[in-house]
């Protein structure tokens, strides 16, 4: 039962008046006062945006401009979620947007690829020289000799990945279609063969868990603002677990820290079903009326008993067995799992078996219960109106965004000519580094690349286009971590000569001639037309109202489980027995799949090292590693490792070590600390190689699919680690 308890008290309620939020223009109210201007001085103007980055929080913030520059940039207090805080990172975005590094003009290559020399240009010319290229390329090659490559520098619906912008354009063209897998695809997918949706719970009702199992996610630096929620519930008596190979800043904060073996998580989740089940207290009515294959999951689960789980794990058999008791019998029990557990070979299969757990339990009827992943699936704009496939004149082929370098070395038919890089910066961010580099590097190919600056892979442009920040442009948003629409107004104009990236598509249609109406549709029209749906998590929202309230919560009851009368799958139940799994290639009955080189023998022998490579605190993926402050707070590349480890291997604090395997190789600052697990190596996203002055750890990455939706494996990842002394080719940044 979920226990009787105040709602948070911060949430709106639905169906009230808009809040007394500002029409825009006037200073919204419930801001900050700023102290009284002078009397000379120009008045202060505020405007309400929404932090574009990709992170699961989208803040909403004030921007405060005096005299068309943007002078102020905080938090609004008045969000339910996000409530005011910033973060490490996103506390000097003014200081970034104004940076002196900032891209302010279009460049033309002036050097080999991958030299990082350019000329200015005006935009007429780089705009004709796009326009007949990509012409020429589909003359020859035809359309899908096209690559338009996007990434998550920007999460907004227009001008981010989540239209994303230019899909219109790209789909007139022809060109191949980009698949967004960089990120959480095998957990959505692995999500919806259970569920029949990637919708996970409201985050905010983890206020009301008994039992939270914070599941591969480090919420402290990856989307901090949830912990208030964690903290309420812990509050409460809520009794908090991490479940992470390595003591991260979250697991500190944590009640109980479970460190398994990375990618052993199915196993892990199996065993603990074991004890429950053991106990007999999976809960028989809600498997009765909204589970199908109980029996035959039953049986799976009885095929991990504590003492066969706690070997594949490494996770003490005790603390399976008081872990799993403590699970039986702790109702509403709350999983938040994050996207760190699922880059491994059996990473979609793992996330299948969460969203199973939840239902032996019954956990998913009871608000405080069930599982959280993404909230993606809350939204029920016309994503497809903002896309419109419908305008590609055939079928096209779809390329995987974590095997780039396979798709520029070794696609034909056609190969990719023309590669045009947004919002992304693969060459510090996708795996095999040094096949994305050779890729980008071809003389045949011809790369545009948008961004705000020059970035490792901007240097391999052959055009450069200066893509506007998010106080300079029009935008709507959606969390991934929360139920709310957030409006992003444009509070200044443009640095130098930047655009926003749907103009700059608008500019380049222009340029090539084409008639299509919709390619021409202005921001306020998209935002409509993505708004314009019948789905009820709409009802009530309008582009007049978000923009003048700045923020409005989807219309999704926030006193309500979200399963309690069944699933969206085809049975209408919770599947632990289904045929579409079996269909992609995975056991019909939810299990543990084994990671690849984490489960390797052979390879554990030469590559002693698992290494994770997970967020860092003070960057965004690569956004910010060009910030010195916050390069200077991240320092430079280093990796963790344990004593006993660092014993073996001579390894001692601060010592510059080469990281390893047949991929590549890095170099790091080893740190010796027991906050990581035997076997275990830990380092982080995010660097930049030309500011370090050699590869990143990408450059021990595989290209390799996860079992579902060809994810990245950045954790399946095997390494040596050994001193540097000799090794000189591959430097070490001190920023
Ligand atoms: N500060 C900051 N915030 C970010 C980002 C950033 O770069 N910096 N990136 C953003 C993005 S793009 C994303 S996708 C999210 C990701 O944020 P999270 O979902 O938190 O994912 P990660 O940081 O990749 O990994 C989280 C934890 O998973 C652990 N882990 C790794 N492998 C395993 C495993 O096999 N099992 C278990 N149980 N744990 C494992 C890692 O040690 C790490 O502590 O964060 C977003 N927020
Ligand atoms: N080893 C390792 N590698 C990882 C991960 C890991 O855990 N380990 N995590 C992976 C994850 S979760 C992700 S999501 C990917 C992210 O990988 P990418 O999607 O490539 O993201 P970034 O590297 O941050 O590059 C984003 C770029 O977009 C630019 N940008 C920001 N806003 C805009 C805009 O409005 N317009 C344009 N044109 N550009 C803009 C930024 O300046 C930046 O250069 O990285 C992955 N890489
Ligand atoms: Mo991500």
């Amino acid at each position: 039962m979920a226990p009787d308890r105040e709602p948070p008290r911060a949430l709106p309620v639905l169906g009230e008046p808009p809040r007394a939020l500002p029409v825009l223009g006037e200073p919204p109210r419930a801001l900050p006062v700023l102290g009284e201007p002078p009397r000379a001085l120009p008045v202060l103007r505020e405007t309400s945006g929404v932090c574009p980055l990709d992170c699961p929080d989208a803040c909403s913030w004030t921007v405060t401009v005096r005299d068309g520059v943007a002078v102020d940039l905080r938090g609004r207090r008045d969000h339910p979620f996000t409530h005011g805080t910033l973060c490490v990172k996103v506390n000097q975005y003014l200081e970034h947007t104004a940076a002196p590094d900032r891209l302010r003009h279009p460049l033309r290559r002036a050097g080999p690829k991958g030299s990082g020399r350019f000329e200015r240009i005006g935009w007429d010319q780089a705009l004709d020289e796009i326009a007949e290229r990509l012409d020429g390329i589909r003359g020859t090659w035809g359309g899908e000799a096209i690559w338009p490559y996007w990434g998550t520098g920007s999460l907004g619906h227009l001008q981010g990945m989540r239209g994303p912008a230019g899909a219109r354009l790209w789909n007139v063209l022809g060109a191949s279609e980009h698949q967004m897998s960089i990120c959480s695809v095998a957990g959505t997918e692995g999500v919806r063969l259970a569920t029949g949706t990637k919708q996970g719970i409201d985050p905010e009702s983890l206020a009301h868990a008994r039992l939270i199992l914070l599941w591969g996610v480090n919420t402290l630096t990856t989307g901090h603002h949830l912990w208030r929620f964690v903290r309420r519930a812990q509050n409460d008596g809520a009794h908090v677990v991490a479940i992470d190979p390595v003591r991260s800043r979250t697991a500190r904060q944590a009640d109980e820290h479970c460190a398994p073996i990375p990618g052993t998580d199915g196993a892990l989740a199996l065993g603990l079903l074991h004890v429950v089940v053991a106990l007999g207290l999976e809960d028989r009515d809600y498997l009765d009326r909204h589970t199908l294959g109980w029996s035959e999951f039953r049986r799976r689960v009885l095929e991990f008993p504590p003492a066969r789980a706690a070997r594949i794990t490494g996770v003490p058999e005790r603390q399976i067995v008081e872990l799993g008791e403590r699970l039986a019998r702790t109702r509403p029990t709350a999983i938040r799992a994050g996207m760190g557990m699922q880059r491994h070979a059996g990473g979609g299969a793992a996330l299948r078996l969460l969203a199973c757990l939840v239902g032996v339990t019954g956990d998913w009827q009871h608000l405080g219960g069930g599982l959280s992943y993404s909230t993606g699936g809350s939204f029920g704009g016309d994503l497809a109106a903002l896309r419109r496939d419908g305008l590609r004149p055939a079928p096209v082929r779809s390329l995987a965004m974590s095997r780039l370098a396979e798709g520029l070395l070794e696609l034909d038919d056609p190969p990719v000519k023309a590669l045009f890089v947004y919002g992304a910066n693969p060459v510090a961010s996708t795996p095999n580094q040094h096949g994305v580099r050779r890729g980008l590097a071809r003389e045949d190919l011809f790369t545009v690349v948008m961004d705000q600056f020059p970035t490792d892979t901007v240097d391999y442009a052959d055009i450069v286009l200066p893509a506007t920040v998010q106080t300079e442009h029009m935008d709507l948003h959606t969390g991934y971590g929360h139920l709310y629409l957030g409006w992003n107004e444009p509070a200044v104009p443009p640095a130098g000569e930047c655009l926003a990236p749907t103009e700059i598509f608008r500019r380049l249609a222009r340029r090539m001639g084409l008639t299509e109406p919709s390619l021409y549709d202005s921001d306020e029209e998209l935002a409509r037309q993505l708004l314009s749906s019948d789905d009820p998590s709409l009802a009530g929202i309008t582009l007049e109202r978000l923009r003048a309230e700045g923020w409005v919560r989807l219309d999704h009851a926030p006193d309500e489980a979200l399963f309690k009368d069944g699933f969206p799958t085809p049975s209408g139940r919770l599947e632990f027995v289904s045929d579409a799994a079996e269909a992609a290639g995975l056991d019909r009955v939810a299990g543990y799949t084994p990671a690849r080189e984490v489960a390797d023998p052979g390879l554990a022998r030469t590559h002693p090292f698992v290494l994770v490579s997970a967020a860092s605190h003070y960057f965004l993926n690569t956004i910010f590693a060009n910030r010195p402050a916050l390069a200077k707070r991240a320092g430079p590349p280093t990796v963790a490792v344990h004593p006993e480890d660092a014993a073996r291997h001579g390894l001692v604090d601060g010592l510059e070590a080469r990281v390893s395997n047949d991929r590549g190789a890095f170099r790091a600052l080893v740190t010796v600390t027991d906050a990581v697990r035997p076997g275990v190596a830990a380092t982080t996203k995010g660097h930049w190689s030309k500011l370090t002055g050699g590869p990143g750890v990408n450059a021990t990455v595989p290209e390799r699919d996860t079992d579902l939706g060809q994810g990245p494996v950045y954790h399946d990842n095997r390494v040596s680690i050994e001193a540097a002394d000799t090794v000189r080719e591959e430097g070490l940044g001190r920023t």
